[in-house]
């Protein structure tokens, strides 16, 4: 069984432990326990037979060593199954509530047999929660709310999140021989920021003829499948415990390019790429493009001849919105999409001065593993005095910090003084000019102040951009994905201004950010604004996580020359907002 796998089961089981009051050093244990699993580079099942080196992996005891040889052997191990029988699988979802922390799960549990958030919804509207002590009205309301939230979010999930899922059944079903290919089509494929439910393909010789009961079988005893919602001859269905639908379909080896066709969508691009098959004389189906006079095959095996057939060249998957791709695609003039490996340089990222979890040394070291030649070191500022941001003096023995570990690198990579100044209420910034003025990359990004009047929000981040030292703005709209909606500006007018300034736009790769949205992307392309990439990493393991980013620019119709940090270092720098 793959890692990740084994992680989760050990996870969750940490989870169930704690709802059941288990001494909290077990618990920790067994999410210790997870995490190295999880990290590990080694895949465990080959070190079966050689348990010296399973113990050898730090976090790992016997016990837990043990547990691990009974879930490559059994697909779980007893505590798990125990713990699953003693309580609902459905009260892991519980957790997930604001509010919601084990005690309460299991006070529901113990008190009124409460295992679901259906459950849980009842006992608040019958009034049965308010007889468990210390719960009053305030605590009904504020669950209500919280369950109000989870609903209105839970139809969509984060894109690394949705990924995850799907690395994990991947994971599962490759242990079934004869599965040549699994890809995860649908909105993930496109690179969309948040995925309704998975659509997974599967190809190769067991699933073809009647090998594919088997296959069937295989996929819908998936051990962290919640729910199976649908089991049919060739497509399994099933719900995680997090609320996510997965829909597995096992295909025929030779229409698997018409599948992933028409399960990667968009379904406006399908439609419109089905009229252009009519006009031809063929009809496009998830099975094949046929001619339409007598139903002959034409194509089906891969994309690629199912778009030559149709005249056009091979479309990305982030381009299929039918937002003009297909007649790009007619007058070959796609775009040559930016990739990851064109980015050069990180211009935007935290340390233990800060927020961050690691030293400015561990950093660099990290970003030249990665093939880097330049990072910039942007710690937070003082207005975030929770989390450690720098005032003026110790932002200037950090740049002293900087400028030594740029000095030790002896040229292999760069390291910029940086900082990731907050903007304050009026626009004005937290350090002083004479501070900033001393550091090569200044980003400004706000972290408060969200709702303000949008004429007033407007002024605050113009009046930001037109401080002369900023030459990046950090993820503009201070959105965060399902949680937080954008700030509302006149954001025109901000990237107009910038561009007039050459000051950079950021697009902040964090999956639980992706500001600026694809529009927005496009939006500052065309107002001629620099635009940047970064990866507002906090610990090394965060660097170089870019993909989702990336995708939001392909998606955008973004080439590596519209991106800034995809220059090398001299051209890099002579692109940004000159200095005073
Ligand atoms: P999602 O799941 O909401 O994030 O978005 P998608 O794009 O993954 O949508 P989904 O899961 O409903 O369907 C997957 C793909 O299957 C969709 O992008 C295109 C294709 N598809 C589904 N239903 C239809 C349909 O009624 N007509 C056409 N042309 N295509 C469809
Ligand atoms: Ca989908
Ligand atoms: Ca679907
Ligand atoms: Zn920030």
């Amino acid at each position: 069984m793959e890692n990740r796998l084994i992680a989760a089961m050990l996870d969750e089981t940490a989870d169930l432990l704690e709802i059941s009051a288990a001494d909290p050093f077990r618990v920790r244990s067994y999410r210790r326990a997870a995490e190295a699993v999880e990290a590990s580079t080694v895949q465990l099942s080959t070190l079966l037979d050689e348990p010296k080196k399973l113990l050898a992996i730090p976090g790992i005891g016997k016990g837990m060593a043990a547990n691990i040889q009974e879930i490559e052997k059994a697909g779980t191990f007893p505590l798990r199954e125990e713990l699953m029988l003693r309580y609902k699988p459905s009260m892991l979802e519980l957790l997930r509530l604001p509010g919601m922390g084990p005690k309460t799960v299991a006070l529901f549990w113990d008190a009124l047999q409460v295992g679901s958030i259906e459950e849980l919804e009842a006992a608040l509207e019958d009034g049965r929660a308010l007889t468990l002590p210390r719960f009053g009205q305030k605590g009904v309301e504020k669950l209500r709310e919280g369950i109000a939230d989870y609903k209105r979010n839970s139809g969509r999930f984060p894109i690394h999140v949705a990924e995850q899922v799907a690395e994990k059944v991947t994971a599962y079903l490759r242990e079934l021989p004869g599965l040549d290919r699994i890809v995860a089509a649908g909105s993930l494929r496109r690179g969309r920021e948040t995925v309704g439910d998975l659509d997974i393909l599967v190809t190769g010789p067991a699933c073809a003829g009647d090998q594919v009961a088997a296959a069937v079988e295989h996929t819908a005893a998936y051990p962290l499948a919640g729910t199976i919602l649908a089991k049919g001859a060739n497509k399994v269905s099933f719900r995680m415990r997090s609320g996510l639908q997965v829909d597995v379909r096992l295909l025929p080896e030779g229409s698997f390019g018409a599948a992933l066709q028409y399960f990667t969508g968009s379904k406006t691009h399908n439609v419109s790429l089905r009229q252009r098959a009519l006009r031809r004389g063929y009809t496009l189906s998830e099975y094949a493009l046929a001619r339409i006079e007598d139903g002959a095959f034409v194509a089906g095996a891969s994309e690629e001849e199912i778009y030559a057939a149709l005249g056009l060249a091979w479309i990305a998957p982030e381009l299929r919105e039918n937002n003009g791709e297909i007649e790009q695609a007619e007058a070959g003039a796609l775009p040559r999409l930016i990739e990851e490996a064109d980015v050069c340089g990180d211009l935007h990222m935290h340390t233990e001065a800060s927020d961050g979890k690691d030293t400015i040394r561990a950093m660099a070291e990290a970003a030249l593993a990665l093939g880097y030649q330049y990072i910039a070191i942007t710690d937070h500022t003082k207005q975030l005095a929770m989390i450690n941001g720098l005032d003026d003096e110790r932002a200037l023995a950090h740049i002293a910090r900087i400028r030594e570990v740029d000095a030790a690198m002896e040229g292999r990579l760069r390291v910029l003084a940086g900082i990731e100044v907050d903007i304050l209420a009026d626009g004005t910034l937290d350090l002083s000019d004479e501070v900033l003025a001393q550091m090569e990359i200044v980003v400004a990004s706000t972290h408060s102040q969200f709702a303000l009047d949008p004429q007033e929000q407007t002024e605050r981040l113009l009046r930001a951009v037109e401080n002369p030292f900023v030459r990046i703005m950090g993820h503009l709209t201070g959105r965060q994905l399902l949680r937080r909606e954008p700030m509302r500006f006149d954001l025109t007018a901000v990237l107009r201004r910038a561009a007039e300034l050459g000051c950079a736009v950021e697009h902040n790769a964090s999956p639980s950010r992706l500001d600026l949205s694809d529009n927005h992307l496009r939006l500052a392309r065309e107002l001629g604004c620099r635009i940047t990439i970064d990866s507002d990493a906090h610990a090394t393991g965060e660097l170089g996580k870019l993909q989702y980013g990336i995708r939001q620019l392909r998606r955008a119709g973004l080439t590596a020359a519209d991106v800034l940090n995809t220059r090398p270092f001299a051209a890099f720098m002579s692109g940004l907002r000159p200095r005073p």
